[in-house]
């Protein structure tokens, strides 16, 4: 029994099948993302999961029970929203919309949920993920209507705001000797909270309660507060001039969300956050300094390029301009950059710049004239000119770029470079960003080096560094999950050092998973740190590398850093320097 669904396995992915109006591509995620690295970063879990929803009653779908809906819906909502989208229309992974999958029928999605495909779908039952139960259940749930989440609009947002200590109780000046340029924001994803840590002392000041398993942290244009947000929607601002750094507000902007923003222009200082939600798909610009909800932008709309209307496309990464009162809002579905002009809240302007589809994250040249955003599964990285307000270039990199802000350096031979690694090969492509001085340069792949292998999603250089560090935190490979390689700047054709990492840490060898995330530069541009990111129930540390010489400086290890991942130095992310 088993060999023939292993074989039947086999054929429905080797053949362009067609089963009513479905044809296997349709439904095979794996035609249109790449394999395993990054299924298992989408496969994330969203806070949809443990919202309620209504039943519709499609008299041409399996039956189902109520119980048995809301168990399926919980498990697509953990495992397979982030691929197939909320509404099932389709996001780096195919749509799922009853029209297909009832065609398809119960017997042929089973196959492919237990089995999987070569090409990216995640083999849900043979990996021991779910049960024979739960993929006949999940077989039958992809057929009927998708339900639909609530919405979040200024009622809700209201409801949720809270402003803890009031602008005029805040402390008048700095009220502690914290280097506060040179702090740590670090994320404890599962615990859904932050450890601010002392980059000079490397001694945790505090750790702050934030939302459900919480993403990345921003700071304001002065320096002084710090937004961090949670994959539930909650943002929380901490005020870095307190005794102890600590909340001073807090708001949900919507139900599901990744990115916050602060006003960086002359002038605005300050003054406005903004925030990106996957659902309700929309954005949300709030006062800066107690986080009130003042506008509410949905981004529901017609995609880029076969303009076809999309019912969730989901807010990815935010920058601010520093050229002009503008921010920079990139959703994913659709392919478009908008520009945000919030000179005036309420009658917004927004300039709509086509990019490409699954636009997702990037930052600014060195120049902060341009805006570098991967659109990761269309293998493209866009350059948007922030000054005049205009795609400048699309340019092909290798597959599925993820440069987190991306790494700017001098390379020796091109001049100014902005670069990426990939989740989906082992290359890190180098693009010429300066027009004026290097103009054959510009806007080109002048370079690719050779890394570790795919699975990355971080590098990063800093302006006093000659170094380029490269983490492959998703490779299947434990050696390089566990290990970053470093480039010589001045010598990119001498190939990669690799840094053990995780064996720096001195963590228990219990087996388990220790990735190595994100580095990130200390403000002075000497020290390197990194994450060793393992299970909740394990120990995890961060490792500092002290930058000219490549070796170990300090580990620091507490049994409060549960699952530390991303971390945002105060200084470099205030100013763009990375
Ligand atoms: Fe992230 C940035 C979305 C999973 C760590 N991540 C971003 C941004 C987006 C995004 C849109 C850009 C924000 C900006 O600049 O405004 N991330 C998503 C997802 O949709 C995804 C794939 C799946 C999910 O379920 O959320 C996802 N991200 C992860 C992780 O699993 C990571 C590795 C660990 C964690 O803490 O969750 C992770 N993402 C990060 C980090 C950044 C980030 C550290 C900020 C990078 C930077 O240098 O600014």
């Amino acid at each position: 029994m088993k060999q023939n669904v292993l074989k039947l396995a086999a054929m429905l992915a080797a053949l362009p099948l067609s089963i009513g109006a479905a044809t296997a591509a349709d439904l095979d995620p794996a035609q249109a993302h790449a394999p395993g690295a990054e299924a298992a970063y989408q496969a994330g879990g969203s806070p949809l999961a443990k919202v309620e929803m209504y039943q519709d009653i499609n008299p041409k779908a399996p039956p189902m029970t109520k119980e048995e809906f809301d168990k399926a819906r919980q498990i697509y909502f953990e495992r397979c929203a982030g691929c197939h989208g909320v509404l099932r229309k389709g996001a780096t992974g195919k749509p799922l919309t009853p029209d297909k999958t009832i065609a398809a029928g119960t017997e042929y999605l089973k196959v492919f949920i237990a089995y999987g495909s070569p090409a990216g779908m995640p083999n849900w039952q043979t990996s021991g993920d779910l049960t024979p139960a739960q993929v006949d259940m999940m077989a039958r749930y992809v057929q009927q209507t998708p339900p639909q989440p609530p919405e979040f609009g200024m009622k809700e947002m209201k409801a949720t705001w809270k402003v803890i200590v009031p602008p005029e109780q805040r402390p008048k000046k700095k009220m502690n000797d914290y280097n506060i340029e040179n702090i740590f924001s670090t994320t404890l994803r599962d615990a859904g909270e932050i450890a601010l840590i002392d980059g000079d002392t490397k001694k945790i000041i505090n750790i702050i309660k934030t939302g459900y398993a919480v993403h990345i942290s921003r700071l304001s244009a002065s320096g002084r507060y710090l937004f961090v947000i949670g994959r539930d929607g909650k943002i929380n601002m901490i005020d870095l001039w307190m005794e102890k750094p600590d909340n001073v507000a807090e708001v949900r902007i919507g139900l599901e969300a990744r990115s916050v923003e602060t006003s960086k222009a002359k002038g605005y200082e300050d003054k406005l956050a903004i925030a990106g939600a996957y659902w309700p798909p929309q954005y949300v610009i709030m006062d800066g300094a107690t986080l009130e909800p003042k506008k509410i932008m949905a981004t529901r709309g017609m995609t880029v390029d076969d303009q076809e209307y999309h019912p969730e496309p989901r807010v990815a990464s935010i920058v601010a301009s520093h050229y002009k009162p503008e921010f920079v809002v990139n959703v994913k579905e659709t392919g478009k950059t908008l520009l945000v002009d919030y000179t005036d809240v309420m009658q917004t302007t927004v300039k709509e710049i086509p990019t490409a589809k699954f636009l997702h994250d990037g930052g600014l040249d060195s120049s902060h004239r341009y805006f570098m955003v991967a659109a990761n599964n269309s293998n493209k990285i866009a350059a948007i000119d922030l000054k005049e307000g205009k795609l400048t270039k699309l340019i092909d990199v290798g597959k599925i770029p993820h440069p987190g802000r991306g790494a700017n350096f001098v390379d020796p031979q091109y001049g100014p470079v902005w670069s990426t690694g990939h989740l989906g090969d082992e290359s890190i492509s180098l693009i010429g960003t300066d027009p004026v001085k290097h103009p054959k340069s510009a806007w080109k792949v002048v370079r690719t080096l050779k890394g570790q292998g795919g699975g990355s999603l971080f590098i990063k250089s800093h302006p006093k560094s000659t170094h380029l560090y490269v983490d492959t935190t998703l490779n299947p490979d434990p050696k390089l999950s566990q290990s970053v390689a470093v480039y010589d700047i001045k010598n990119l054709d001498a190939g990669y050092k690799v840094l053990p990492i995780a064996e720096w840490a001195g963590l228990k060898d219990d087996g388990g998973a220790k990735r190595v995330v994100q580095p990130e530069y200390n403000k002075a541009g000497d020290e390197v740190w990194f994450s060793v990111w393992s299970a909740k129930d394990k120990e995890s540390a961060l490792v500092v590398v002290d930058d000219k010489t490549l070796k170990l400086k300090a580990v620091v290890k507490d049994p409060r850093l549960i699952t530390p991942t991303g971390h945002f130095n105060t200084y470099n992310t205030q100013h763009d320097v990375y």
